[in-house]
């Protein structure tokens, strides 16, 4: 048993030295001069492992404009290098949750045809570039399809918008106001009143 023991110590040194020696070997040649260029890639994906990670600048200037059964999105043109396209969010509520409607679009406008009659829809874009870095948010707009002045979109204006006009009389600064900002302007006067009233009781 000793013998055994013995013998197998020797064999650990025997085998296990070699690969301390060859340890010993490989070693210089990694630390040489830290050139990191000689150590092998492989065929993996290179490209989006160097890529850089800055994204692009977000997307500006960003309009929806509703038409019959489509809302026209447009921005301005991002100015980055290497961008790739633009990715598009929608919600139905002012607060979200936002979804992507469209991506690698490859121009700064689009057109939502994916719309019914009556509703509000919110969107804004974000830009991609080729390493798929994602921008931040453009500054969110919207498109009404209702008519005028039906804040519930009941299809019709009546006493019921009216009170939730009222909840927003006079409000700044709100870039939807709850629908009551019917001129666009993001503030709820005198002026939404009236294109309320034009529309009362309208049916189409
Ligand atoms: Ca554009
Ligand atoms: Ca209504
Ligand atoms: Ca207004």
């Amino acid at each position: 048993m000793k013998k055994l023991k013995a013998f197998c110590l020797m064999c650990v040194l025997v085998v296990t030295a070699p690969f301390a020696l060859a340890v010993t070997v490989t070693n210089p040649s990694f630390e040489d001069d830290g050139a990191v260029t000689t150590v092998p890639t492989g065929d993996g994906p290179a490209e989006s492992g160097r890529g850089d990670s800055t994204p692009p600048a977000a997307p500006t200037g960003l309009t929806a404009t509703a038409g019959s059964g489509i809302v026209i999105l447009d921005w301005a043109d991002n100015t980055d290098n290497d961008l790739a396209g633009y990715r598009v969010y929608r919600s139905d509520s002012e607060i979200g949750p936002f979804s992507v409607i469209a991506d690698n679009v490859p121009a700064s406008y689009y057109e939502d045809n994916d719309v019914v009659t009556g509703m509000v829809y919110f969107y804004y874009v974000t830009a991609i570039d080729i390493s798929n870095n994602e921008s931040t948010n453009s500054e969110p707009t919207y498109a009404s399809l209702r008519i005028p002045g039906d804040l519930d979109g009941n299809s019709s204006a009546n006493l019921e918008d009216f009170a939730l006009f009222t909840q927003n009389w006079l409000d700044i600064n709100c870039w939807y106001c709850n629908g009551a900002d019917l001129s666009g302007d993001e503030r709820v006067t005198l002026e939404d009143l009236q294109i309320l009233t034009e529309n009362w009781l309208f049916n189409p």
